[in-house]
């Protein structure tokens, strides 16, 4: 498997909670190198952009006013098998159903505000990325 990049965003839940070193640590156990990251405070247009392909969805406005509720930190992450790995280490969307030691079910707060985001494809890695990134900005 090839060094593979995705896009990883600690929430404003975690930030609040100044988990921002922990669910990183977990990120980096994981075998996860952290080659971009920005704290940032997202505009309501920004938010709302990134999460477009969710807008018909019924959580869809609580979603955008979350992400905004506070700074979150985005991140390029860089490992073999990125993308996947990442999303194992994150753990299922509401916590509840969530496996022991991954940062959902150690630090998500609920469905909503669970801590992380992280890319579900190599496609859409590529595109959140780019959206927050500009290439000079990522070093592996
Ligand atoms: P994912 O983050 O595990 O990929 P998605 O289905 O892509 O989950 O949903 C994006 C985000 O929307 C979730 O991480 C969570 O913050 C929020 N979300 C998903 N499902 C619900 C829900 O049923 N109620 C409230 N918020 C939800
Ligand atoms: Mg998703």
């Amino acid at each position: 498997m090839a060094t593979e990049r995705t896009f990883s965003i600690i929430k404003p839940d975690a930030t609040r909670r100044n988990l921002t070193g922990a669910v990183t640590k977990m990120l980096e156990d994981a075998g996860l190198r952290v080659v971009a990251s920005r704290r940032i405070h997202m505009t309501r247009e920004q938010a709302e952009g990134f999460y477009a392909v969710h807008k018909e969805r019924p959580f869809f406005n609580d979603l955008v006013s979350f992400m905004i509720s506070g700074p979150v930190v985005v991140q390029v992450l860089e490992g073999e098998n990125a993308v996947a790995k990442n999303r194992e280490v994150m753990g299922a969307t509401n916590p509840a159903n969530a496996e022991e030691g991954t940062i959902r079910k150690t630090h998500a707060e609920s469905i909503e505000a669970n801590s992380v985001h992280g890319s579900d494809s190599a496609e859409n890695a590529a595109i959140e990325i780019a959206y927050f990134f500009k290439p000079e900005e990522i070093v592996g």
